[in-house]
């Protein structure tokens, strides 16, 4: 067989091959990643899974980008392996003095814009879910302490407030709880309602935010910042504070507790008694 005759075409079909084999890999690990609910686990590649709509958009736009970012390095790269290959000195000792083609400048200029367009357009769907103000439901008021987070409900669920501490030590190892991420009192609220968070801080800043709801928001002293999510699936979801705020920034940890409804009822009645009354005091800023 005169197969030495056929290097050239051999050796273009080893690209193509190689560049599957790179995207294969993208692609088992954005499988192979997949876990977390609530929390991140050991060797976690992918993101933590979404609970609410948001999050779904933020998770698959993630994705969307991550796709178009490895077909636009393979393509460079493809590029370049070519040039070094096709146009070294020994390839081509008598080099090509072509300067200027205008259809391949064209094509460079519209090709790129029309990627950022396609880019641009699931990026602003999400922008606008976000920034969306749907009536809420429930409104919690959270404020940012050096170093802990504390709860505030509304009169309408009982009219409550609450400091969140991190468990640490012996209480976390006899808790069974995540690691720097739990607190001894949980933030909770109802599933499959609209929540509306009002965030600010009493000291430095601070951010409240939670991976699993596509959500975070800075706490800032003298202004309150307003977000919302539904979460649509019952859980336990850890986060964290997101600005680094000095010394014990890693151990301001946020729990929230998405239950049912009749769970959610008798959570408020039990707080009411347990922590300390807001009375007249808590007041929840309208936005609309
Ligand atoms: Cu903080």
């Amino acid at each position: 067989m005169a197969r030495a005759q056929h290097g050239p075409s051999a050796r273009s079909f080893r690209w193509p091959a190689a560049g599957l084999a790179l995207a294969a890999v993208l692609g088992s690990a954005t499988v192979a990643g997949a876990a977390g609910v609530g929390q991140p686990v050991p060797w976690q590649m992918d993101l933590q899974q979404p609970v609410t709509e948001v999050a779904r958009e933020i998770y698959n736009f993630h994705h969307l980008l991550n796709w178009i970012m490895g077909a636009v390095v393979l393509f460079v790269l493809g590029l370049l392996i070519a040039v070094i290959v096709k146009f070294n000195e020994r390839a081509q000792p008598t080099p090509s003095r072509t300067t200027h083609n205008t259809m391949l400048e064209v094509a460079w200029t519209i090709v790129p814009v029309l990627i950022l367009v396609a880019i641009a357009i699931p990026s602003f769907r999400v922008l606008r879910a976000q920034l969306s103000d749907p009536k809420a439901d429930l409104m919690v008021k959270v404020i940012g302490h050096a170093w802990y987070w504390s709860y505030e409900y509304p009169q309408d669920v009982g009219g409550f407030k609450f400091d969140a501490n991190l468990i640490e030590g012996e209480d976390q190892v006899k808790s069974g709880q995540p690691k720097l991420l739990a607190t001894d009192n949980e933030m909770v609220v109802p599933v499959n309602k609209i929540v509306k968070i009002q965030v600010t801080a009493a000291d430095v800043m601070h951010s409240w935010a939670l991976p699993s709801f596509g959500f975070k928001i800075d706490a800032i002293p003298g202004r309150l910042n307003q977000f919302w999510f539904k979460a649509d699936r019952e859980g336990v979801y850890h986060g964290q504070c997101s600005e680094l705020c000095g010394q014990r920034h890693a151990y301001m940890p946020i729990t929230v507790r998405v239950v049912s409804d009749a769970a959610f009822q008798a959570w408020t009645a039990e707080a009411k008694t347990k922590f300390a009354a807001t009375g007249d005091g808590a007041r929840f800023a309208s936005a609309r």
